[in-house]
């Protein structure tokens, strides 16, 4: 989000998912799409399918580069090298877009001059990409009218995240593939609804819509509303926060968020968590960071309760209830009611289309959306949507940058925070499966899932895993820096000599105990995807026990299950 709102002036997918299937050309990057988002993965299929070339540049070999024309192996952290060398590419053979440059952009020069140097052949040397491979794909990329990035957390979830961004907005500006159908810059979005919280606000530095909170104009309009008064200051990002956590922080109120398995470093979060005076919990089970609580609150899950839900194409949905809460539960906003009343705030909302309303209100790009109107046009209305005659809009950026001019950001590579050495030679990675969902809360409460899935495991290449006696099915311990953590051995094609790979799901195995929590310059964003590691074999798997099956060393299947759980 950071990065796009300064290159182009919104940050949210510039296109929709709808119109992955018509495009010519998908590059696809850091994103393992069959797994984490499947449904568009689908979209890109029927894409490939229709003749659409596919190129995915990921150090794994996932599922998408089975149907990709072009698998980019890339050397995780080493992004800004390959995009560098495909702009310079793009400049240097001519397959800019001239007039889209001089007319809608600024700061081409710089580029210019900073990616002259990024030859292919160096880029080789880092990336381990052949030159050859990176200048087809810019070339197939430039000269493809419906082509568009898409890109997730193996772009983000690294210490130079949003340079990355960057340097993926520079491509699109570059080659003018913004503002038309089947193209542009599209994040896929994580949570469900993690758009609609981002939309409404729900970050340091922004009030709803991504007004600025250091603006003095629009800190008056919203002291006006509110009716009190508001600090000019951006508020702590979640890395400022979990870092200060037990000393400036002494309290905490967590909602939907389960800290101690999805933060990075948890043994020093819990060390913080320990010192807090008062934590709170509300969420729809016991998570794991419910044992450092004081209080928990029960809440109504999404079928349990109405609002809204954005969806990673700024489409608005409405969810109506339809079952009762269990026992005490209670939807999230009848609770933070009670607490705001019990703290003398009047609040008076009866109803979520009331608390919606009064967000559009002060909201230009959502001034046209209403429960009423989503309800009567049944399938939700995707922002900008400025007034209440405005059918929505399907891509961004038509007929000119949000931003006025898009704005080219140069950069230079900068190594990962922790890079491979001889106490620890592996490069771990971090991310998820099909089968389960971040901190597995819910997943690991399904009776099939955990079936499917139902325990931690640590991908090594065969010769990795050769070097260190360790075959498929073996009990190992990785080790970090920070710490270290038991998990069963899957010797695999997919990962890249020297690199491993492990899910975050699993309580007894947390990967979070051995990341690095160093964040992002500008958005705090740990590095999630880079550090340090070293794998040991603990035990060889019985001979009829080379597969991971339920319960082989904790006893009962679905470990993420805790004391606490
Ligand atoms: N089944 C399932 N679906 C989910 C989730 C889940 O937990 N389970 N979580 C949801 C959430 S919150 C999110 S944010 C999304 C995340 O969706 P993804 O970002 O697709 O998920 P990750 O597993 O983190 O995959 C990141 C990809 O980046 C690659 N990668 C790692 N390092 C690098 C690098 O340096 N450069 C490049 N180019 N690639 C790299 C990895 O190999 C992997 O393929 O998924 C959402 N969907
Ligand atoms: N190592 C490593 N760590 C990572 C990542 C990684 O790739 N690698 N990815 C990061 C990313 S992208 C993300 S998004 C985070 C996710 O980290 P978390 O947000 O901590 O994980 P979730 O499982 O998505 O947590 C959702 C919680 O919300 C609760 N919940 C569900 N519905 C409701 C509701 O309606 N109301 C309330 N109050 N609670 C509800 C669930 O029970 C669950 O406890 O993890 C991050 N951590
Ligand atoms: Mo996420």
């Amino acid at each position: 989000m950071a990065g796009l709102v300064t290159t182009f002036g919104a940050g949210a997918m510039t296109n929709s998912i709808h119109e992955i299937r018509e495009a010519d050309f998908l590059f696809v990057i850091g994103s393992n799409t069959s797994e984490a988002h499947p449904i568009i993965a689908m979209e890109m299929k029927r894409a490939v399918r229709r003749g659409a070339k596919l190129v995915v540049a990921d150090p794994r070999s996932i599922w998408m580069t089975t149907i990709a024309d072009r698998h980019l192996p890339l050397k995780p952290g080493t992004d800004v090298w390959l995009l560098n060398a495909m702009a310079q590419v793009i400049i240097a053979e001519g397959l800019s877009d001239e007039n889209f440059i001089a007319q809608s952009t600024e700061g081409y020069e710089a580029l210019a001059e900073r990616v002259a140097n990024y030859t292919p052949e160096e880029a080789e040397k880092i990336t381990g990409v052949a030159a050859a491979d990176i200048r087809a794909t810019a070339r197939a990329y430039a000269t493809t009218r419906k082509a568009g990035i898409y890109y997730t957390l193996g772009i983000t979830e690294h210490t130079h995240g949003t340079d990355n961004v960057y340097a993926l907005s520079n491509l699109v500006l570059l080659t003018g593939h913004l503002g038309s159908r089947s193209t542009g810059l599209n994040p896929l979005r994580g949570q469900n609804n993690v758009q609609g919280a981002n939309d409404a606000g729900a970050s340091p530095i922004f009030f709803p819509d991504y007004q600025s909170v250091g603006d003095p104009e629009i800190q008056a309009k919203y002291e006006a509303a509110w009716g009190c008064s508001l600090s000019s200051e951006p508020g702590l990002n979640l890395n400022q926060m979990m870092k200060v956590a037990g000393s400036k922080i002494r309290a905490f109120f967590i909602m939907g968020e389960d800290i101690v398995m999805s933060e990075p470093n948890v043994a020093v979060l819990e060390e913080g968590l320990n010192a807090m005076d008062f934590v709170v919990i509300q969420d729809i089970f016991l998570t794991e960071t419910a044992r450092f609580a004081d209080v928990v609150l029960p809440a109504a899950c999404f079928a349990e309760k109405d609002g809204t839900f954005t969806n990673s194409e700024r489409r608005v949905q409405l969810v109506r209830k339809a079952v009762e809460p269990p026992g005490e539960a209670r939807a999230d906003w009848r609770i933070l009611i009670d607490i705001a009343r019990a703290s003398g705030a009047d609040w008076d909302y009866q109803s979520p289309a009331d608390i919606y309303a009064e967000l559009v209100h002060e909201a230009p790009n959502f001034a046209g959306i209403s429960h009423e109107r989503i309800d009567s046009e049944g399938i939700g209305l995707q922002w900008p949507c400025p007034t209440s005659d405005h059918p929505g809009t399907k891509f961004l950026h038509e007929g000119g940058v949000l931003r006025g001019k898009g704005l080219f950001q140069a950069v230079d590579y900068k190594p990962s925070v922790e890079i491979a050495d001889s106490d620890y030679p592996l490069v771990l990675s971090t991310g998820r499966t099909l089968y389960h969902y971040n901190a597995a809360t819910q997943t690991t409460r399904s009776a099939g899932l955990p079936e499917k899935q139902p325990e931690a495991f640590v991908e090594l290449h065969r010769k990795d895993a050769g070097q260190r006696g360790i075959s498929d099915g073996d009990l190992v311990e990785v080790l970090s820096r920070r710490g270290s953590l038991r998990c069963r051995a899957q010797v695999s094609r997919q990962v890249r000599r020297g690199c491993i790979w492990m899910p975050f799901h699993f309580a007894d195995s947390r990967a979070n105990l051995l990341t690095v929590d160093q964040g992002d310059a500008v958005t705090g964003t740990a590095e999630y995807k880079v550090c340090a590691t070293e794998v040991r074999l603990l035990a060889a798997a019985a001979a009829d026990d080379k597969t991971l099956f339920p319960g082989a060393f904790w006893g009962e299947p679905g470990g993420a299950t805790s004391s606490a759980t």
